[in-house]
Parts: C-alpha cells; sequence; structure tokens
C-alpha cells in the first residue's frame, strides 16, 4: 500500500515536470545578414528559446547563437537551417539527457552540499544555520518576500567591529536557470568565513568592510526550475491581460526601462514589466540599496554564462564616466580569475560586449552612484550552458572568489 503512493506521487510528480526528451540546444554562426534574417524569421514563426543571445532581434553577422529547440519543430528547423547553409553545430544532443547529468555528483548528502545544486528550501535552511553558526561574521535579514511570498534572505558578512563599514553589495539567482549562481553565492559565504584568520586578504577585507549576500533573488522562478520547468528565466508574477507569466527581472529596472533589448510583450523571455521596478523583487532590492547607498561602494550581481565580466553602460553605447577606472578594475580581476585554472574571461561595457539592454540592475546601481557596478556571466561558454554539471561548481566558485576578492580589495584601497 504505502510503496503503491510512493509510486503514484513519483508518477505525479514526473508527469508535471516539463520533460526535454529529443530537444536540442544548436549553435549557429550567421555569417550574411540573409543568414541573420532567416534566424529572425524561424524565431517569429517557431517557437525557439534562445539561450545566447537571449533574443532574436539582437542577432548580428559573426555572433555566436545558441537555441534551444523543441522537438516538434526540430525537423523543420534544421532544414530551413541547413538550406541556408550556415554553419550548425550540436551542443545538445538531447536537453533531458543533459538536465539529468547536470547532477552528477553523486555523493550521498542529506541537506546542504556546497558541491550540489541545492533547491530554495535548503538554501534558506542554510542561510539561517550559517548565521546562526558564525555570529560574530554574519547577520540575517529579510529585505522583503517574493511575489509567491517567500523570505528575501539577506547575509551581511564582515567582522562586526561597532562602526559603520563600507560594503560591498553582490546578488545571485537573478534569472532563474542560471543554478551557478545561488552555488555561487552560498560558496563565497562559506570560503569567507572558513578563511577569516588564515587568509590573509580576506581577513583584512572582513575587518574592513561587509558583503552584503543575497543568494537568490528570483527565488520564485528558482523553485519553479526545479519543480517545473528547468529551463524559466522570469519572475513568476501574474500580467494583466496576457495568460503569459513572468517579467524579466534584469529588465525590470529604472535606467533607460525597455527603450532598447527589452521587450513590452508579456510573453517574451526579455519581458521589461509594465512599470520599473513592478516586481516586489527588484522593488525590495533597489529599496534596501536606496536605503544603504551611502556605504555601499559597489555592486556585483552575478549571472550566467558566457564567461564576461561586464560593466556600464548596457542601455546605451556612451561609456560611463568612470569607464577608464572599471575597465581597468575589469582586466584585473579576470586575469586574478585566469591565474587558476586558465578561464578566459572577456569584459567591458555590456552595450558592445555582450549586447544593449535597458533595465538592468548595474546600469541602474551605477546611475544611483555606486561605481563599481559589475555583471558576472559564469562558466561556461555553451558546452552546457546553463546545466553545468555539479563537478565545475568547485572550479568555478575557486576562479570566480578570485575575481570577487580583487574587486573588493581594490574598492577597499580606493574608498571614494
Ligand atoms: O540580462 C542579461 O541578458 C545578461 C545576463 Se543573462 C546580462 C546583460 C548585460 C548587463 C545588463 N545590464
Ligand atoms: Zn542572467
Ligand atoms: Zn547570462
Amino acid at each position: 500500500m504505502k510503496v503503491l503512493l510512493l509510486l503514484g506521487l513519483v508518477a505525479v510528480a514526473l508527469c508535471e515536470q516539463t520533460r526535454f526528451v529529443g530537444e536540442r540546444v544548436l549553435r549557429v554562426k550567421p555569417e550574411t545578414y540573409e543568414h541573420v534574417s532567416i534566424i529572425q524569421e524561424l524565431s517569429r514563426n517557431v517557437k525557439v528559446d534562445f539561450w545566447r543571445p537571449d533574443r532574436a532581434d539582437i542577432v548580428t553577422v559573426g555572433m555566436t547563437v545558441d537555441i534551444h529547440v523543441p522537438a516538434p519543430q526540430l525537423a523543420m528547423v534544421s532544414t530551413i537551417l541547413h538550406q541556408s547553409d550556415m554553419e550548425v553545430e550540436v551542443l545538445i544532443g538531447d536537453l533531458q539527457v543533459a538536465v539529468e547529468a547536470q547532477m552528477n555528483n553523486k555523493r550521498f548528502t542529506k541537506g546542504h552540499d556546497y558541491m550540489k545544486y541545492n533547491n530554495w528550501e535548503t538554501i534558506n535552511d542554510w542561510a539561517i544555520s550559517i548565521s546562526s553558526a558564525n555570529p560574530d561574521l554574519i547577520s540575517r535579514q529579510v529585505i522583503g518576500n517574493t511575489y509567491e511570498g517567500r523570505p528575501m534572505q539577506l547575509l551581511t558578512v564582515g567582522k562586526k567591529t561597532g562602526s559603520v563599514k563600507p560594503a560591498v553589495f553582490m546578488d545571485c539567482g537573478f534569472h532563474a536557470r542560471e543554478w551557478i549562481t545561488p552555488a555561487f553565492c552560498q560558496w563565497f559565504v562559506q570560503e569567507a568565513v572558513s578563511t577569516y584568520g588564515s587568509d590573509a586578504e580576506m581577513t583584512n577585507l572582513l575587518d574592513k568592510m561587509d558583503f552584503f549576500v543575497l543568494p537568490v533573488f528570483n527565488i520564485d522562478g528558482y523553485e519553479y526550475t526545479w519543480t517545473r520547468d528547468r529551463m524559466w528565466r522570469k519572475t513568476r508574477s501574474k500580467n494583466s491581460g496576457s495568460s503569459c507569466v513572468g517579467t524579466d527581472p534584469n529588465r525590470n529596472f529604472d535606467a533607460g526601462w525597455c527603450t532598447v533589448g527589452a521587450s513590452s510583450n508579456p510573453c517574451s523571455d526579455t519581458y521589461c514589466g509594465s512599470r520599473p521596478e513592478s516586481e516586489i523583487e527588484s522593488k525590495n532590492l533597489a529599496n534596501f540599496i536606496r536605503t544603504n547607498k551611502s556605504i555601499i561602494k559597489s555592486y556585483l550581481t552575478v549571472h550566467s554564462y558566457s564567461q564576461l565580466l561586464l560593466f556600464p553602460y548596457s542601455y546605451k553605447y556612451g561609456l560611463a564616466a568612470d569607464h577608464s577606472e572599471l575597465l581597468s578594475v575589469a582586466q584585473g580581476a579576470t586575469s586574478a580569475l585566469r591565474s587558476l585554472y586558465g578561464t578566459k574571461y572577456q569584459y567591458g561595457p555590456g552595450a558592445v560586449t555582450i549586447y544593449p539592454a535597458a533595465g538592468g540592475s548595474d546600469d541602474w546601481a551605477y546611475d544611483l552612484g555606486i561605481k563599481y557596478a559589475y555583471t558576472f556571466e559564469l562558466r561556461d561558454t555553451g558546452r552546457y550552458g546553463f546545466l553545468l554539471p555539479e563537478s565545475e561548481i568547485k572550479p568555478t566558485c575557486e576562479e570566480t572568489m578570485l575575481a570577487v576578492k580583487y574587486i573588493a580589495s581594490y574598492v577597499v584601497k580606493n574608498l571614494y
């Protein structure tokens, strides 16, 4: 009886979850304007999911384009691409196999594990327990609830000195499917507390400043990627007048809002929302940063994938007033990152390095007066994309630590 019940539950769970059997991720390299228009035409007529760039209308000649094609469309898409004699590479031959293969850490652990992907409940419990286990280094607060009512846990990591310290704000999990990013925020907190007192650089950082760490910004979306659709990107808020759900939180901030590289269609993966900060998660984050603006000297927001370190602007081509300083800090941070395993990062202003995109939190923070505003796009460059295997969590986090420490140390030495 119990076994039957269990089997029944498993069956229900399997049925409710989107499966990706027979779906593929293709990489195409348009070499002519005709190729570009074929890709754009494709996106208008067939339901394809753009992995990189995140929408068809910004595809240009020479770009590397990664698209996830559902099984029913595969034959048609392959025919069209083949006829165009565009270079087509199969990045992922069967997406369902890749979804299952990313969980390749077979170690048995009950609950939280830094070398595995943890679901929201596990991360939430972890946030509570690591802060109570390290009362002199971590404090915890809830900066508001998500649309579906989950608490946005913010950890303040730094030696408690009794005086006001400058701070770096860092968030992960803006986009739901970018699972390596919450893993990095958890790693960062653990690494900070466990190397305080032994690693000279970390000790100095935590003595002189605080890190505000938000391990998962888009909790509702993240939970949805665990329970329903692994490839979900946006928030989970309802849109009035549309059956499509969610807003792209990285198009929802008040920085050239919805002018470029964003969509006003609620069904789009880059929907900018009904107004700036229409999403409660954006509002909660923006309110916290506005309130603590005088002490926050750097804003870091962690995404994946592409191996990029971006800085303002993305909503316009014009250079930031601090362009040359931001560029040289990015150069230093990416070479620190590369020193460990040779991982290469490109860096530069968002608009020219990746694509123009308005409404990003980095541009918004920069225009608010937070000079050192950066967006990370972590591993990889497309071999696994959003489905980076668990075996890459440790090396990815270790190398990224070096970049974050580099930026933070620079900030401490150059307080403004
Ligand atoms: O939001 C995006 O499309 C990517 C990360 Se997935 C970053 C775009 C550049 C920074 C936008 N402010
Ligand atoms: Zn992202
Ligand atoms: Zn990304």
